[in-house]
Formats: structure tokens, C-alpha cells, sequence
């Protein structure tokens, strides 16, 4: 087919790539992407999408490469010729880049410029539209900074409160020093926190409901968390990959935040998740203290006895900075690219639970079975 566009996302294998990647080939698109060489195959979320090399229709094209390694950067994006690139790729855990922020800062950092740097180097820069996949983190849920509505917005200032912040504050302000510099289109999307059944399973959303589907089938006893006083405005992760796409149509490089506008407490969506298997809580104590105990269980597919202890609260899950609150104002993005989610939080948790509910009964039908089911840390 002539004029069909060309994209390459980094990050492919993660959850945003694979929803965009879905939604690119929707559109007609040939996909380039990342992926990164591991011992085992890290290409799970995407293997439905996957296309024979020998087909001569293929669409979907996967290289290996890594966002620390300029010269395979700039030959791929030599080979793909993109118009698009979405610049997924990234350490993104924050808890974890307290532990690893050296290499952080080469990833989620540097390997911003690297994208930049390529296209420019390859004299892309007027054909290739690149999107950075900022993030909420930079704001660090700082009071004072939100504004006179009480949210965070394209203006506020940020106040990046981990390593990974920090980096990713770096790729913020690289992308638009190049828009600004060599007339790039070149835009940042200030994604606030968006999950879905595909999310990585240690982020808290995934790490509760797959939790909550294993408690619920008898499969585990309790589930440990850090702070649950933490406020984070969630979204839908597929309707977030629209919006990235949306932002390299707009006909102007600018920036964009992406939220919900509606901030809730890890505590609360504790409480949902149960709410989906039917089981209701009460939450006793206070700080490292704090446990959640069954009241009452209402769905008649689960046993679980009331009274029982389904939750503790554990320190080493605490961060050195936290970011204590976060809720955006997706007003531009509405207004201006006449974006709409689908989704709110409770179809989020009811997807999400649907999701490792089934996954957790295939672990059942192995037990019934006589099989083992592999432990896995949480
Ligand atoms: P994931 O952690 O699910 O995916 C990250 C992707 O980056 C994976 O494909 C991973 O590969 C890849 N990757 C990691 N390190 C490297 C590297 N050194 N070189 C190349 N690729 C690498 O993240 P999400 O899909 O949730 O997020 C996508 C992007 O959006 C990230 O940049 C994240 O920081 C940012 N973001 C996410 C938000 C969210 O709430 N989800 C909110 C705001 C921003 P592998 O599969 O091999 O690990
Ligand atoms: P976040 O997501 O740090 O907001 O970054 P995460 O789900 O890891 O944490 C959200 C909040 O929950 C608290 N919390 C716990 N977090 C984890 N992971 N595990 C726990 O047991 C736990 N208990 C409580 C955290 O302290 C935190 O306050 C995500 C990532 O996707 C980033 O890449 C992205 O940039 C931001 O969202 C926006």
C-alpha cells in the first residue's frame, strides 16, 4: 500500500507499547520496534500481534536494540525511516530506580537524547514527529505547585522527588530544547499514572489485583503494601496510547497532560478490588500498623472467612521521597484534541480484576490438576 505511515515505538514489549502498537497497526501503520535481548522471552504482551518475517505483508517488524546504545538507536531508525517515534522505552519502576539511578539516568535520560540526537544526525528532523513519554512524577506532588483548581497542568513547576523523576525531567526538557532548538516536532505527554490488565505486576494497581484474585480463589493468604495513603489519578492505559497518537496529529508540537482529574487513595482501591470478588473490608491501626480484615463476602464463587486478616502493611515497601498526591488537569488535551476516555476507575478495576481472575483460575485448574504452580515474588 503506498503513502502507509511508519512508526517505531522503544518500549514495544511494555504495556502502552503493546496497546499503541495494536492500535498502529489498526490504523494501517508498518511498526517498527524495540525489543530488548533477555534470557527469556520478554515479548508476552505482543506475541498476539506477531507477524512472520517471511510474510512479505509484514507490518509488524521487531529489532533487537537498547536505549544506552546510540549506534543501534541510529540504525535502526536509518533502516525504518519512521514518521513517527513513540520513545516508550525506560526503566520506569520509581521504587526501583532508588536502587539502580546511574542506570536510570543513562535509560530514561540520555536515551531520550539518543533518539533526538539520531534523527537529527540522519537529517530526519522535518519528516520524523517524536513523542517522550513524560511523566507525572515530575511534578513530585508538591502542594504548593498545583494550580488555582487544586490540579497539575502543562504550567506547574516540577519538583521531580525520585531518580527516575529526575531522569525523566532530563528527557522533558531535551525533547523541547530540540523542538525549540532545530524546529523538531518534538512533544512531551505528561501521562499521569494509567494501568491495565496488562500493567507490569509489581506497580501497586496490578500487584493488588492479582493479589486479590489469588486471596479470593484460596490461592494466597494475604498481601503485603507500602503506603497506602498515597493519592494517584489513574487512568485506562488503552485510552492513554490514543491520546500519544493524537498528540503527533495535533498539527502543532506543543505538550499535554493526560489524567482523569479524579485522585484516589491506594487504601481505596484496595477496597475496590475486593469489591469485584465481593469481599468487604475494614481497615484497623494506623502506619506500619495499619491491617485489613474481611467483614463480609457476598459472591457466591468465594469462600472466605470473615474476620480474616487479608492485609498488612510492610515498611521495606516505603520510598525514601514519596510523592504524596497526584491529580491532573486534562483540560487542553479535551479541549483541544477533543479527547475522550472510555474508561473511568471502576471499569479500570473491573477490567483489571476480570483479567487476573481468569488468569488465577488457570492456576487453580493446574492444582486441581496435581500440578505445581511456581511461587512467585511479589
Ligand atoms: P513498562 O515498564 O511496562 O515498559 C517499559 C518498556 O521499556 C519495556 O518494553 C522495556 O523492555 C523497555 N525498556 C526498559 N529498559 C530499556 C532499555 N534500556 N532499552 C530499551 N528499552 C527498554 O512501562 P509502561 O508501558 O507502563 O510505560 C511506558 C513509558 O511511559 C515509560 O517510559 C514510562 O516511564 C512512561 N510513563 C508511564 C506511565 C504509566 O502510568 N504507565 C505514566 C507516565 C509515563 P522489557 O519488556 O524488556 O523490560
Ligand atoms: P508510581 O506507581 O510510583 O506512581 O509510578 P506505583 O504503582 O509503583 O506506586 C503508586 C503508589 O503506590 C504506593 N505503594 C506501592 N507501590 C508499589 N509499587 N508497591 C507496593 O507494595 C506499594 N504500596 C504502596 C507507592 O508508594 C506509590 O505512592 C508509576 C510508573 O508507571 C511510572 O513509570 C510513571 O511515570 C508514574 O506511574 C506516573
Amino acid at each position: 500500500m503506498k503513502n502507509q505511515k511508519v512508526a517505531l515505538i522503544t518500549g514495544i514489549t511494555g504495556q502502552d507499547g503493546s496497546y499503541l502498537a495494536e492500535l498502529l497497526l489498526e490504523k494501517g501503520y508498518i511498526v517498527h520496534g524495540i525489543k530488548r535481548r533477555s534470557s527469556l522471552f520478554n515479548t508476552d504482551r505482543i506475541d498476539h500481534l506477531y507477524q512472520d518475517p517471511h510474510d512479505p505483508d509484514q507490518r509488524l517488524k521487531l529489532h533487537y536494540g537498547d536505549l544506552t546504545d546510540s549506534m543501534n538507536l541510529t540504525r535502526i531508525i536509518q533502516e525504518a525511516q519512521p514518521d513517527e517515534i513513540y520513545n516508550l522505552g525506560a526503566m520506569s519502576h520509581v521504587a526501583v530506580s532508588f536502587d539502580t539511578p546511574e542506570y536510570v539516568g543513562n535509560v530514561d535520560g540520555l536515551g531520550t537524547l539518543r533518539i533526538l540526537e539520531a534523527v537529527r544526525i540522519l537529517g530526519l528532523e522535518k519528516k520524523t514527529r517524536i513523542y517522550q513519554a513524560s511523566t507525572s512524577e515530575l511534578y513530585g506532588g508538591m502542594p504548593e505547585n498545583k494550580n488555582e483548581r487544586g490540579f497539575y497542568d502543562e504550567n506547574s513547576p516540577f519538583y521531580p522527588r525520585s531518580p527516575y523523576g529526575v531522569a525523566k525531567i532530563y528527557g522533558f526538557w531535551i525533547t523541547k530544547n530540540y523542538r525549540e532548538a532545530y524546529d523538531m516536532y518534538a512533544c512531551n505527554g505528561i501521562l499521569f499514572n494509567h494501568e491495565s490488565p496488562r500493567r507490569g505486576e509489581t506497580f501497586v494497581t496490578r500487584k493488588i489485583t492479582r493479589a486479590v484474585a489469588k486471596i479470593a480463589l484460596g490461592l494466597q493468604e494475604k498481601v503485603f503494601l507500602g503506603n497506602l495513603e498515597a493519592k494517584r489519578d489513574w487512568g485506562h492505559a488503552k485510552d492513554y496510547v490514543r491520546m500519544m497518537w493524537m498528540i503527533l496529529q495535533a498539527g502543532k508540537a506543543e505538550d499535554w497532560v493526560i489524567a482523569t482529574g479524579v485522585t484516589t487513595t491506594v487504601r481505596d482501591f484496595v477496597r475496590m478490588a475486593f469489591g469485584e470478588v465481593g469481599i468487604e473490608l475494614e481497615f484497623k491501626g494506623e502506619g506500619v500498623d495499619e491491617k485489613a480484615f474481611v467483614t463480609a463476602c457476598n459472591h457466591k464463587d468465594y469462600q472466605i472467612e470473615i474476620g480474616k486478616e487479608v492485609l498488612s502493611v510492610d515498611p521495606s515497601y516505603f520510598r525514601p521521597t514519596e510523592v504524596d498526591l497526584l491529580i491532573g488537569d486534562p483540560t487542553k488535551a479535551k479541549e483541544k484534541l477533543g479527547w475522550v476516555p472510555e474508561h473511568d476507575l471502576s471499569s479500570l478495576v473491573k477490567d483489571m480484576m476480570q483479567g487476573d481472575v481468569a488468569l488465577m483460575k488457570k492456576d487453580v485448574d493446574l492444582l486441581k490438576a496435581g500440578h505445581e504452580i511456581l511461587k512467585q515474588a511479589e
